[in-house]
């Protein structure tokens, strides 16, 4: 099959019939089924749409080596990236080669069947060394390949029933058929594909504007919003930014598409593949830039691939991709002049005042909330980036007491939840032990299966709360380390975790005894009794440490507040 040249004539897909569908569907369900991961139904969806032609499923086993080892599928086309189905060992086990499987959707909606023709156990080492240049898990492919793809890899040829469902910027995605017929329907000859992950400012704007106008073509703002680095602004603010940036170029020049493409932030192969892509979708040109879709630095602190690698693997094989490579312009801000221009075409650099802010001073300034210039960005831009990334005083957060029973974790979270609720802002939820074990953990004992049961829920829910802006104080007695890392990093994902060790000796504790607890558990009518017949881990690094002895709890929950202030969490009273 000759593709005919972007963007005339459609790209073959492999959907099957809408009656054909129908009549596959019913088949299907009688199957063995897998259910695809977030990343399997990503790569699906181009597969079924032609995105990914000229693939016709998940790649067999000579594929796979033909793509590992040099970029090529067994017949000899360029394919940079492994577009494997990744299964466990169990399920390949009971699968017999030449069998049909349905692959459904996490809601159990049946998106395609594949024949099985291959199977079999991938060398991941050797993919990761060759496919992302080193077998170093720092890359968030390589982590991915080690951690989370299955052992296993299924091949065979796809038949697509239906495209997985979106709920979200529906008429802001396009299949690459729907594209090609857009730029047929409005004459666009020439389409510059502008690949990203980030939200775009002026910079950008300037540079994809200058890149279209050099190439006498239109431009195509192609985001992706399938998978992109963990950590990314989340694509549902990138989209809000994207729409208000389109307004600012000329109008009928530019247009914008979704991508629902899984990256793999594979730099140069990446490059080839995103081109690929593109042409796929009807595109004549794509700007590839320094570092193109880098992963960061590896675990030795250096970077992946070289600034210029992604460039040169592309001009390496730009005949068989089919689009051309647009140089990506470093764009900075010359004060003087109150605009942007190339970088390398200033030829009075020490007589001008040149402005940047990198990604990192940027980060910098939303947690903080501090100025974003506006010959920086746009102020619709960093209105939606403020929305989603308050300043730490605005953002949600957890304080996590954990102590022995007795210790006065309850009496210093309430005293700490009044003050907190006496400054206002933000809404306060006390998670404390006696009330969790009574409202969320009622069946639960106090084994370390259900303690660490008891304190994944306490975490899921402050987790919630946290994301949702509200401040969660957790009062459990938590004695597990491991138990509270786990919590610590499902929280810190959303906002900020502050243990509090209550560090009431177990002497002490006994000796207040305030619930008659200790003498029973002595007397031996309370098992697994903290401190006395169960174990407790001292927190090693805890955010804060308080002696309660000799302290009074209006002292105590001040101390924290301090310690929220000191943390930027709450601003200074
Ligand atoms: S855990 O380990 O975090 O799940 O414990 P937690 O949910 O905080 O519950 C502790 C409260 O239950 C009472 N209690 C016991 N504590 C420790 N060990 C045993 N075996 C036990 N049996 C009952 C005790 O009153 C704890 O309340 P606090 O508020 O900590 O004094």
């Amino acid at each position: 099959y000759k593709l005919d040249y972007p963007p005339y004539g459609p790209i073959p897909e492999l959907y099957v019939s809408y009656e054909s569908a129908q009549k596959l569907k019913v088949e299907a369900a009688e199957l063995t089924s897998h259910t695809l991961t977030p990343r399997q139904i990503c790569d699906l969806e181009l597969l079924m749409n032609g995105g990914f032609y000229p693939l016709k499923g998940f790649l067999s086993e000579a594929d796979y080596n033909g793509v590992v080892d040099d970029m090529r599928l067994a017949d000899g086309r360029l394919w940079p990236m492994p577009i494997t189905l990744d299964v466990s060992e169990g399920f390949a086990d009971a699968i017999e080669l030449g069998q049909d499987i349905a692959l459904r959707d996490q809601e159990g909606v049946i998106l395609a069947t594949m024949t099985v023709t291959d199977r079999w156990t991938p060398d991941k080492a050797r993919e990761a060394e060759k496919v992302f240049g080193a077998d170093d898990q720092a890359h968030p492919a390589v982590n991915y390949l080690h951690h989370e793809a299955g052992k296993v890899y299924l091949g065979g040829p796809v038949t697509g029933i239906q495209t997985p469902v979106h709920y979200d910027f529906k008429a802001r995605r396009d299949t690459p058929n729907e594209l090609r017929a857009f730029f047929r329907k409005v004459g666009w000859r020439k389409i510059v594909a502008f690949q990203t992950r980030n939200p775009l400012h002026r910079a950008h704007q300037e540079l994809t504007f200058r890149a279209a106008k050099e190439a006498e073509a239109n431009l195509l703002i192609h985001p992706v919003v399938g998978m992109t680095k963990p950590g990314d602004v989340d694509h549902f603010t990138r989209v809000r930014c994207y729409e208000a940036v389109l307004d600012k170029y000329p109008a009928s020049t530019t247009s914008m598409s979704l991508l629902n493409l899984a990256m793999r932030m594979a730099g140069p192969r990446e490059a080839v593949w995103h081109g690929l892509i593109r042409r796929n979708h009807g595109c004549t040109h794509i700007i590839i830039g320094r570092d193109h879709a880098g992963p960061g630095k590896n675990s030795q602190g250096d970077d992946f691939y070289g600034p210029y690698d992604a460039q040169d693997l592309f001009n390496a094989h730009k005949e068989e991709i089919g689009i051309e490579m647009v140089d990506f312009k470093h764009m900075v801000y010359v004060q003087e002049r109150a605009q942007y221009e190339p970088a390398d075409e200033i030829t009075d650099k020490d007589k001008v005042t040149i402005l940047n802010i990198s990604g990192t001073e940027l980060r910098r300034r939303l947690a903080e909330g501090l100025e974003i210039p506006e010959w920086f960005s746009f102020p619709e831009v960093v209105t939606e980036l403020r929305k989603t990334k308050p300043p730490r005083a605005k953002q949600g957060f957890t304080v996590f007491f954990t102590g022995f029973s007795g210790s006065g974790k309850s009496t210093i979270a309430n005293a700490l939840m009044m003050k907190l609720m006496e400054m206002g802002g933000r809404p306060v939820t006390l998670l404390d032990g006696d009330l969790v074990r009574k409202n969320l953990s009622s069946e639960l004992g106090f084994s370390k299966e259900h303690r660490d049961l008891n304190i994944r829920r306490i975490g899921y829910v402050a987790s919630e709360i946290t994301k949702n802006g509200g401040i969660a104080i957790c009062a459990p007695i938590a004695p597990y380390a491991t138990t509270r890392r786990a919590v610590r990093e499902d929280i810190e994902a959303f906002g900020a975790f502050v243990e509090v060790h209550i560090a009431t000796t177990i002497e002490e504790c006994e000796r207040r005894d305030r619930k008659g607890l200790y003498k029973l558990a002595r007397a031996g009518k309370i098992k697994e009794f903290t401190g006395i017949s169960d174990p407790y881990d001292v927190p090693q690094t805890p955010e804060l440490r308080l002696e309660t002895e000799g302290t009074d709890v209006d002292n105590c929950a001040h101390q924290v507040v301090l310690k929220l202030e000191q943390m930027g969490l709450i601003s200074g009273a």
